[in-house]
């Protein structure tokens, strides 16, 4: 197990059964034009995030450990779409209408496509996701159990919608979570700190949290290791 200096307490993180979560850094949440804008969100808020996502990536990537991007987004068809979803709120734009990157939250759409900085390479899992949490309606479970992952590190956006539903979800399965700090945004910054908090209080009832920083040093502390 490699220690990683987190909160509340020391993480262990598992070699090689640990995966790399990438929630959602999708054109439409980071980008103008898409479904966060219309929602009325500053989508540049996000942009912070995505050099720390990077070099994590980079990370897993030389160590050839697991890595697992979701997308949330739709059929085409909308049959995925519960209309209390589809028609929720005041947006300028609703999922599935036409806009500069096409329909919103579309799966094939340049919008639902991961933004070409954090693009996922051949062989990582892209999971597309009808929900804010990563289980519902994924069969994800099944995959990750049998793949022997048994712990998560989450990244991506937003942190208290898409992220932490799929970190609190992970967790009552079973999952042995930690999430990155910096390496996760929000449109509300207070929300942010929020959530952060709610996970890592009462000694880790959802998970640990940390900085890139710790997860990347523990790392370089340890051999590389397949
Ligand atoms: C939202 C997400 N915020 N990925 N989705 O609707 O967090």
């Amino acid at each position: 197990m490699i220690a990683v200096g987190a909160q509340p307490f020391g993480y262990e993180l598992s070699p090689g059964h640990t995966a790399l979560v990438v929630i959602d850094m999708q054109r439409d949440f980071v980008e103008p034009g898409g479904f966060g804008a219309s929602l009325g969100n500053d989508v540049s808020l996000l942009h912070t995030a995505i050099p720390p996502i990077a070099a994590l990536l980079a990370a897993w990537r030389a160590r050839g450990w697991p890595v697992l991007h979701t997308r949330e987004c739709h059929r085409p068809d909308l049959s995925d779409c519960p209309p209390a979803k589809r028609e929720r709120g005041d947006p300028t734009l609703r999922i599935g209408d036409p806009g500069p990157m096409g329909r919103l939250l579309i799966a094939g759409e340049a919008g639902a496509d991961i933004i070409p900085a954090l693009a996922p390479a051949p062989g990582e899992w892209v999971i597309d996701k009808p929900g804010k949490g990563m289980f519902w309606a994924t069969g994800l479970h099944e995959r990750l159990q049998a793949a022997g992952i048994t712990h998560l590190l989450f990244t991506g956006v937003t942190t208290e919608v898409c992220v932490q539903t799929s970190m609190r979800e992970a967790n009552d399965r079973g999952y042995v979570c930690l999430i990155v700090e910096d390496a996760t945004e929000s449109y509300f910054p207070e929300f942010k700190r929020a959530a952060l908090d709610m996970i890592s209080a009462q000694g880790a009832i959802v998970g640990w949290r940390a900085p890139s920083s710790a997860v990347l040093s523990a790392l370089d502390a340890n051999a590389v290791s397949r």
